[in-house]
């Protein structure tokens, strides 16, 4: 059988990636083409994503997929990180650098929001958990500045590289529903909430959906990458999330997911959204999914605060023996070695959420809770990592009691899947067994959508996830040590976790 070749054009928090997928009804295979980091750039004090590198980035990995294909690509997707935006003048141009999820403009926006709308209202309403950069506290906090007043349209990001590629807007539905602004029920506009919050819905583009077509490269950008005319661009699942779920490669209806990257996304697949008080306490997330599915998850900081810890060791200049402590490789395998369970914090606080100075955050928040404070940097990836492996275990429980289903595999996905400590220590947290692989299930679930789409494979998501669990390679991790050792872990956090979303 002949195959065709997709391009995953994914862009992460920590890195952008171009990687093609080669598709026939058996076989799938991946090359990266092109991958490049990804850094926010602080501007008069506001944090902002470099948003044309990242566009020239696409651009140098389309061309270098383009270069390396003996037969043309067959299409393009794109997916990115969920919930910031640009916004665009009438003729098309961009009127402000998209600003960053972690900025902390959005200080004080929730408790705008709940002067008119009250957080039991806007839960039942969206069915989104409240993370203080959800798209609405973006939208208050931007409220009268000259780009909103100006702005004839808003686009997500994937949606706004999108545009630039092909010139044909529009809103895909899964990163949509990461706004707070989709009532998850009719899956379309949430129109009262925009209305009680005064957001004008008129700037987002029509929706799309999963597989919708979304134009074809326009003919600066054939030009530029030396593609063969013409291209086709394909709505995939573009919250990087909704993708990374489609890539899960289970096997059985009783798993849970954890995509571990920048963060750690951990839930369940769902038929319909759980819109319960107890759910809005327990701060769950009813994000919409590929063909009709509901992510059912709580967010979870994830392998930020380790990128972060070990940016702040780079940064001040260590000895020559912690500078090797330092390279990630050698920082695991010393943390595999520290004392387990040592201290533990709660990966689900927000004060985790900003930039700079992690390990003494880390510090302080062992210190609040009485237990010993890390000395070396061995020892905090170690307290990051249980704490983590612990975070995961307590998502997948709450999910299961919330949701009234029963888990017996996790699946690990993205990233965090090169973490063997990490899987070890979930596997041994949950007291399940732990599937590890694929690390670029985003792009795997982009390209398999796009694939559909184009008729080169067929069924739904059993099927395109029967095709990655008998062609990636997977790795099992089985559960060991004493479990009783996360609990008592875990009573050392207190209740403060639990209690945090209902206030
Ligand atoms: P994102 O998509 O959010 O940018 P990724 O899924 O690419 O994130 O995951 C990035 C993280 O994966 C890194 O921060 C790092 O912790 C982990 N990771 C990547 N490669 C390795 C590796 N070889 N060994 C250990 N961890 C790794
Ligand atoms: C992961 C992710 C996550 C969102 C966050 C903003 O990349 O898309 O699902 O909550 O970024």
């Amino acid at each position: 059988t002949k195959e065709h070749r997709f391009a995953a054009v994914d862009l992460g928090a920590s890195s952008g990636r171009v990687i093609v997928g080669e598709v026939a009804p058996e076989r799938l295979t991946l090359h990266e083409a092109h991958r490049f980091p990804n850094r926010p750039t602080r501007v008069l004090g506001t944090l902002h994503w470099d948003i044309l590198s990242l566009y020239q980035g696409v651009l140098n990995g389309l061309k270098a997929a383009a270069r390396n294909t003996t037969h043309p690509l067959a299409g393009i997707g794109i997916d990115t990180w969920a919930v910031d935006y640009g916004l665009l003048a009438a003729d098309g141009t961009l009127l402000a650098n998209p600003v960053h999820y972690r900025d902390t403009r959005t200080t004080g926006a929730a408790e705008k929001v709940a002067e008119t709308l009250s957080s039991q209202a806007l839960y039942a309403a969206t069915g989104i958990q409240h993370l203080p950069f959800n798209t609405i506290y973006q939208l208050i906090s931007a409220r009268g500045t000259p780009a909103l007043t100006a702005a004839h349209r808003l686009l997500l990001i994937p949606d706004l590289i999108s545009y630039w590629l092909t010139g044909e807007p529009g809103t895909e539905l899964t990163n949509a529903s990461t706004t707070q602004l989709i009532d998850p029920l009719t899956r379309d506009w949430a129109t009262p909430v925009a209305q009680a919050l005064g957001i004008d819905l008129t700037l987002f583009p029509p929706l799309r959906h999963p597989g919708d077509p979304a134009g074809t490269l326009r003919p600066e950008v054939l030009a530029e990458t030396g593609l063969a005319t013409p291209v086709p661009v394909t709505a995939v699942g573009s919250h990087d999330t909704a993708s990374a779920v489609v890539g899960v490669p289970a096997t059985t209806p009783d798993f849970a997911y954890i995509a571990t990257g920048t963060w750690s996304l951990a839930g369940l697949e769902l038929d319909a959204p759980v819109l319960t008080e107890a759910s809005r306490a327990a701060n769950f997330t009813n994000e919409l999914g590929v063909d009709g599915t509901v992510r059912y998850l709580r967010n979870i900081m994830g392998l930020w605060m380790l990128q972060e810890c070990v940016r702040a060791w780079e940064t001040r200049g260590t000895t020559a023996a912690q500078a090797t402590d330092t390279d990630l490789t050698a920082l695991l395998q010393a943390a595999a070695r520290a004392t387990p369970l040592r201290s533990v914090v709660d990966a689900g606080d927000p004060a985790f959420i900003a930039p700079h100075h992690m390990p003494d955050r880390i510090a302080d928040a062992c210190r609040r809770t009485g237990q010993p404070v890390p000395r070396t940097p061995a020892e905090t990836t170690r307290c990051v990592l249980d704490s983590l492996a612990l975070a995961h275990r307590r998502a997948i429980d709450d999910a299961a009691r919330l949701s009234g289903r029963t888990v017996r595999t996790v699946h690990i996905v993205g990233g965090g899947v090169h973490n063997a400590l990490l899987c070890q220590l979930t596997a041994d947290a949950c007291g399940l067994p732990v599937i590890a692989g694929p690390a670029e299930a985003a792009a795997l679930g982009n390209v398999l959508v796009q694939a559909r789409a184009a008729g080169v494979i067929t069924g739904g998501l059993s099927e395109l996830r029967a095709l990655l669990h008998s062609t990636q390679p997977l790795r099992q991790y089985e559960p060991t040590g004493d479990h009783s050792a996360w609990d008592r872990a875990a009573a050392r956090l207190g209740d403060a976790q639990v209690t945090r979303a209902a206030t």
